[in-house]
């Protein structure tokens, strides 16, 4: 094919959406009312977890208990580029970046690109905390749980069978968000 750029292919994406300030569920609706415009289709969303804040330290007094849930999406931004709309989105809500798991109003990170391995300190994909929380995988489950997990070689739904509590931290679920 001569002159012709082509399109540069989407990728299956999954987008973790937390926090535990102000107006979340709102917060994760405008997201995902505003990411088609900026070049990521939204697929399947999960419902929505109330979970119990996950502290840094034992012992430290936990924060408001959060909201988090899973988007699959597509998109043909570079995994850079998303991240970089994840945090401008997270500027839009407000998001103060005070400390390392200070209670936010929104946390958008990216837990799966393609079937991208990569570990750079910007950039951690799969996302490191993806396979140890419930908050994450309980969701994912909801999307797909026959997704695997690159580099692990287990599927979202066999990481989450592994948990002896599967409600641990889960204290409710709200189904018809959106
Ligand atoms: N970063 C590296 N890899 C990624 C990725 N895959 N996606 C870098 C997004 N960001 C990634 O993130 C810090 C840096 O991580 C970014 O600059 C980016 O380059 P941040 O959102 O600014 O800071 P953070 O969220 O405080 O740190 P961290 O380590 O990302 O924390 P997490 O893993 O987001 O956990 N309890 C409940 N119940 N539910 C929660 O969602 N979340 C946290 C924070 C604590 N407790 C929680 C929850
Ligand atoms: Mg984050």
């Amino acid at each position: 094919v001569t002159g012709a750029i082509a399109p540069a292919a989407e990728v299956r994406v999954f987008l973790a959406m937390g926090g535990n300030l102000g107006d979340v569920l709102g917060a994760f609706r405008r997201v995902l009312a505003a990411l088609p415009a900026r070049g990521v289709r939204v697929g399947r969303v999960s419902h929505a977890y109330r979970t119990r804040a996950m502290v840094l330290h034992l012992g430290d007094e936990p924060g408001p208990d959060y909201w988090n849930a899973v988007s699959e999406a597509h998109t043909a931004l570079a995994p850079r580029a998303l991240l970089a709309l994840c945090q401008e989105l997270e500027d839009d809500e407000g998001r103060e970046r005070v400390r390392k798991w200070a209670d936010r109003t929104l946390d958008l990170d990216i837990l799966v690109y393609g079937d991208r391995v990569t570990e750079e300190p910007d950039l951690t994909l799969p996302h490191p905390g993806l396979a140890k929380r419930l908050f994450v995988l309980q969701p994912f489950a909801d999307v797909d749980p026959d997704f695997p997990i690159p580099g692990l070689s287990q599927t979202v739904g066999q990481l989450l069978a592994r948990f002896p509590d599967r409600n641990a931290g889960i204290e409710y679920v709200m189904r018809g968000w959106l």
